[in-house]
């Protein structure tokens, strides 16, 4: 949307967007789930290019929910007039570079072929849902959903056996409210997870009109911290101060809650020494939490550095243990055999299920570009040039497809930071050279094949002086989908040291793009 605005209202260009729903948001109009929330705090997951769209907004929640993002959304796409040139119920089935008219030739579903000088993706990174292809889906009689694909009108849990296949952030906003509905709720884990809790709470009157006065002063840290939060890192390493100082502060963390817990010292994500001091401490959580000790010990057998995988935050997803209807089952132990007619059957039990929910995640930052069936330079397909894993030049562009952008690509930030701050980051970042490129009559742009390298080998060295390859099944890494490559996709160097290189890129001339005038 904001990709819309900067093209049409600041360059005067004719833009068309086509979306897949028959609304907008994106992630927020997919994502319906119960619990479904944001994990960034709610002043500072939105816009920020319009002070006037800033001061006119508020939010209710420390972290917002699905329904007010989405009517956040809304608001946005009605204030800047935007849904005239959005085009509803529309989904790309090719998008091919015809290298004799210069053009993009985009083709629907429905058969319609529509011509672009430029072709920007606004895809998503996590919108291409991920079922796992478990034997004896098709027979199950009754009812399932994956997470990422909710039913607008809901789902009735009420008397319901239901099973939860996946802990992740999502699963694990999911099962709170799901157990408090459900006759019984079956959570099936395969790799058990960190979770930090939120303190979600309606925002009160004095913090919003914080919000409203110090917005530069927000903004300003959101621009200058590695992930795009409105808060900083701490300047301490944990070998800077003693266990019990060291406990006491997480022991803070814990009680502010959030993903701030990750900001409580600077090397959690760089020395596994430091992380395992953090480690320690969530899984001691878990264990005083959960009251079942057999429970308590499966939740808390966590193999990877805390925050090695996007870091869940949650509300009372522990403490969910403690229900009566709520059971959980280790299939690391135990691995689901197939589903059957009547539910899921693992390696030791069948669990009768009449719900069965897919919490599983998504085939990330690569699936949904792969789902636009991109074809550029000499019929190359996007499949078949990223098939050891995706290459790009800043995750912005691809060498063989010119004059196309790739927002929030493989090879950005964009999943490691607070995502208005990666999107809005890019989207200035394409709407600064498509107007150079008209301002100089220059007809194609395109990264080199020796800069996409060049890049891709600093992505692969940003994420090796971090612990999160170390999470050797994280979909960072696009472990989670079978036959994928395994490469690390975000760029890890954090979001403002990746400003300055796109910045830089742009003033010294573009360079590691070639740009030809006809
Ligand atoms: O997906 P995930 P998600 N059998 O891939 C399990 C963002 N997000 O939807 O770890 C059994 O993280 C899988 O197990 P394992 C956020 O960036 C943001 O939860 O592969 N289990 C894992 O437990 C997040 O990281 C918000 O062993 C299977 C789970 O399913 C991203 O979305 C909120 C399985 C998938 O976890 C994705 O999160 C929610 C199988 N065959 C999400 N296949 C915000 O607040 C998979 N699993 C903005």
């Amino acid at each position: 949307m904001y990709q819309l605005h900067c093209l049409r209202d600041r360059l005067g260009l004719a833009t068309t967007v086509l979306e897949a729903a028959d609304g907008v948001g994106g992630t927020w109009y997919w994502n319906r789930y119960p619990g479904a929330r944001c994990d960034s705090e709610s002043h500072s997951y939105c816009y920020g290019f319009s002070p006037e769209l800033l001061d006119e907004w508020d939010w209710s929640e420390r972290y917002p929910q699905q329904p007010e993002i989405l009517r956040y959304l809304n608001h946005v796409a009605d204030r800047f007039n935007l849904r005239p040139d959005i085009r509803f119920n529309t989904r790309v089935s090719a998008a091919r570079y015809d290298e004799a008219t210069n053009l993009w030739h985009v083709t629907t579903t429905s058969g319609e072929t529509l011509t672009a000088t430029y072709l920007i993706t606004a895809v998503g990174c996590l919108s291409s849902a991920n079922v796992p292809n478990i034997p004896g889906l098709p027979d199950f009689q009754g009812q399932w959903y994956h997470t990422g694909q909710w039913p607008h009108g809901g789902v009735d849990f009420t008397g319901k056996r239901v099973g939860q296949i996946g802990t992740g952030s999502t699963g694990i906003q999911a099962a709170p409210v799901i157990a408090a509905q459900a006759a019984h709720l079956t959570v099936f884990q395969r790799t058990a997870n960190y979770s930090v809790p939120a303190h979600n709470a309606p925002l009160t009157p004095e913090f919003r009109a914080w919000v409203h006065s110090h917005q530069d002063e927000i903004r300003a840290v959101m621009k200058s911290t590695t992930n795009g939060h409105p808060f900083r890192i701490a300047e301490r390493n944990v070998a800077d101060v003693s266990p019990a100082e060291r406990d006491a502060l997480y022991e803070a963390a814990w009680a502010k809650g959030g993903l701030q817990f990750r900001a409580t010292f600077k090397d959690l994500l760089t020395n596994k020494a430091a992380n395992d001091t953090a480690a320690d401490f969530l899984k001691a959580k878990i264990r005083s939490i959960v009251r079942n000790p057999a429970t308590a010990a499966i939740l808390a057998d966590i193999d990877h550095p805390y925050a090695a995988k996007r870091p869940p935050i949650d509300d009372n997803y522990f403490d969910t243990f403690n229900r009566p209807n709520v059971s959980l089952v280790d299939l690391r132990r135990t691995p689901i055999e197939r589903i059957t007619a009547t539910g899921i059957r693992t390696a030791e039990a069948d669990y009768p299920l009449d719900i069965i929910v897919f919490a599983t995640g998504f085939d990330a930052m690569t699936g949904p570009l792969f789902a636009l069936g991109l074809t550029g330079r000499n019929g190359l397909a996007l499949r078949d040039a990223w098939r050891a894993g995706p290459e790009t030049y800043l995750g912005l562009g691809i060498p063989g497809f010119p004059n196309l952008f790739t927002i929030t690509g493989p090879g950005s930030p964009s999943v490691l930071a607070n995502m208005p701050v990666a999107i809005e980051q890019h989207v200035e970042w394409i709407t600064d050279c498509i107007a150079h490129l008209r301002a100089n009559h220059i007809a194609t742009i395109e990264a080199t094949p020796e800069a996409a390298t060049a890049w891709s080998n600093q992505v692969d060295a940003a994420a090796n002086a971090t612990l999160l390859p170390q999470a050797g099944h994280s979909w960072y890494l696009g472990a989670n989908v079978p036959g994928k490559p395994r490469r690390f996709m975000p760029y890890a160097g954090g979001m403002a040291h990746y400003r300055d290189i796109c910045t830089e890129v742009a003033t010294e001339g573009y360079k590691g793009l070639v740009m030809a005038k006809s």
